[in-house]
């Protein structure tokens, strides 16, 4: 029995960076988590009898929502879900389900690299049938349609076993409980040279993978252990866990410190990777060298043709904004085309749709390529073992060879958390209001020559996409980014990016906070985020 349901709009379901991200609590209101679907579904044309993908990372309150969105998927007059089995899907993994089988479009359920539990964080999130994040247009309709929802419709039937491969019938739709991690893997088997890394570990190549108590667990053993050969034990917390283990599933060196501290130390395997929460992101360090995102995207794009999913040669790079430009010398170097957007992977799908670019990264750990259309954690481990094989060198090397060639970005992101929301976005106007007096200044013996809030034109739809992040750049191409995150659930995030560019092989070798030291203090002065956070420090260093 299909049922119409009378609501009442709430006013925050505004989707982020990311798709809408709340604390459980929040979703846990009466009609709360129904309202967001029904709007996502009353934005969407054309989708009767056509399938949905629904999978999230495991968390709290995972299974919860997967009854609700099959009971309204069937009432909405979808003919089929697919669905991970145990309700899991990391995120690539659910963009490459959606992709493969042709699926309508897909809901993903995750807070990404938040923590999970009864008090902590949740998140949904509409991927189209390209198998990416909605684009802005449509999370404009979907938050539009939020404001002035007055009913929606829900099926009636017994929750669906999810626990067991296999299809089934529910309220006259199709449910099809899937294996989560085959056709991953099949998809990673087909990009990378799976014989020689697998030679490789035959020949003692030793790892440290942190699953972090998240979703890449299954997905690391069975490509890692069991495809590969890599040594039980690998992968380590690869067990999923609804509050994972009480950690914060973000693969950065605060939050993944135990594996950091392994790989300075003299017990350190021949590399180190973990991935976040939903599985899209990723970190990696090699014996006695960590790599820095915007660093890792420009290793892996310059060695990429090494891989056979990427032999042909790349047709572009694209990076957010805030990320390095060490992606750039690369492209230029390559003589293929580079695109800077917003941040969020939301704003890669047309580039990468329209085959202007192979591959994209974020300074927030996420690289990724044109196989799926979310970043993708797993597929970057995969490359950088492809490339590790193929050129029987260590990390360090290669990073070190890297700066040699292409000059070092020295970098680092800089985050406030919990401050004040009144008191961040007072500093982001202040910001704004004093762009135009900056350029020809000197602040700290650096001398700004632009400043502007950065605006992106989509080069393949023509839309525009303004207020992305307040840039400061100083002569010598040092520049410094100010802008607050669009994933936090509790007040806001600030979040400051640095970066200096060296070319001199004889300058590669400084502590990263001690290259950026003039920018830093720059940036205070030019912002005043002492005076307005209250902060005498960044929470989180990366
Ligand atoms: C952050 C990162 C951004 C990333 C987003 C989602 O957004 O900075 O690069 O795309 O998280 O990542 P923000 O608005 O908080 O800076 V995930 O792994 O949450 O899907
Ligand atoms: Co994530």
């Amino acid at each position: 029995m299909i049922r119409t349901v009378a609501t009442k709009p709430y006013d925050d379901q505004k989707p982020g960076t990311s798709g809408l991200r709340k604390k459980v609590p929040v979703f846990q209101q009466q009609n709360y988590v129904e309202n967001f679907i029904q709007s996502v579904f009353d934005s969407l044309e054309g989708f009767e009898g056509k399938s949905l993908v629904i999978g999230g990372d495991g968390r709290y309150f995972n299974r919860e929502v997967i009854q609700i969105a099959l009971r309204m998927a069937a009432a909405n007059g979808f003919g089929k879900v697919m669905v991970g089995q145990g309700g899991i899907l990391s995120t690539p993994a659910a963009s490459n389900i959606i992709r493969k089988y042709q699926a309508f479009g897909g809901l993903v359920l995750s807070a990404s690299h938040n923590p999970g539990g009864p008090h902590e964080d949740f998140g949904i999130k509409y991927n189209a049938g390209n198998g990416g994040p909605a684009p802005e247009k449509l999370t404009d309709r979907i938050y539009a349609r939020t404001k002035v929802i007055d009913s929606y419709r829900i099926a009636d039937f017994a929750d669906v076993d999810l626990d067991t491969v296999g299809t089934f019938s529910a309220g006259g739709m199709t449910v099809e409980v899937i294996d989560p991690v085959a056709d991953y893997a099949e998809l990673m088997e087909s990009l990378f040279d799976f014989a020689a890394i697998r030679a490789m570990f035959a020949d003692g190549f030793t790892m440290a993978f942190d699953a972090m108590h998240a979703v890449t667990g299954p997905y690391a053993v069975e490509i890692l252990e069991k495809r590969l050969g890599a040594p039980m034990g690998t992968v380590r917390n690869f067990v999923p866990l609804p509050d994972f283990g009480g950690h914060h599933p973000d693969p950065n060196l605060v939050h993944a410190k135990e594996l950091y501290d392994l790989m300075m130390s003299p017990e350190a395997p021949d590399f180190g990777a973990a991935s976040d929460g939903d599985g899209d992101r990723n970190l990696i360090i090699g014996r006695g060298i960590f790599v820095t995102p915007s660093d890792s995207l420009a290793m892996l794009a310059a060695n990429a043709k090494l891989a056979p999913g990427y032999a042909g040669g790349l047709k572009g790079i694209a990076r957010s904004m805030p990320t390095s430009g060490a992606a750039d010398r690369v492209a230029a170097k390559l003589g293929i085309g580079m695109y800077e957007t917003p941040t969020g992977w939301k704003f890669f799908g047309n580039l990468l749709d329209a085959g202007m670019a192979t591959i994209c990264g974020e300074e927030s750990a996420g690289t990724g390529s044109d196989h799926v259309r979310e970043k993708d954690g797993l597929w970057a481990v995969l490359l950088w073992l492809n490339i590790l094989a193929a050129r029987k060198e260590p990390v360090k090397a290669i990073v070190e060879k890297h700066w040699a060639e292409y000059g070092r970005n020295y970098y680092s992101r800089h985050d406030y958390e919990g401050v004040e929301t009144e008191a961040a976005n007072r500093l982001i106007s202040g910001l704004r209001a004093k762009l135009s007096s900056l350029p020809g200044k000197r602040v700290r013996g650096l001398t700004v020559e632009t400043a502007d809030d950065f605006s992106y034109l989509d080069p393949v739809d023509q839309s525009v996409s303004s207020s992305q992040g307040i840039r400061v750049l100083f002569e010598g191409g040092s520049r410094v980014v100010f802008r607050l995150s669009g994933t936090g659930t509790s007040g806001a995030t600030l979040r400051v990016y640095i970066e200096r560019y060296e070319s001199d092989p004889a300058r590669h070798g400084i502590e990263t906070q001690e290259a950026l030291a003039d920018l830093i203090a720059a940036a205070e002065e030019i912002a005043g985020i002492r005076g307005a956070t209250g902060m005498a420090a960044p929470t989180v260093i990366t």
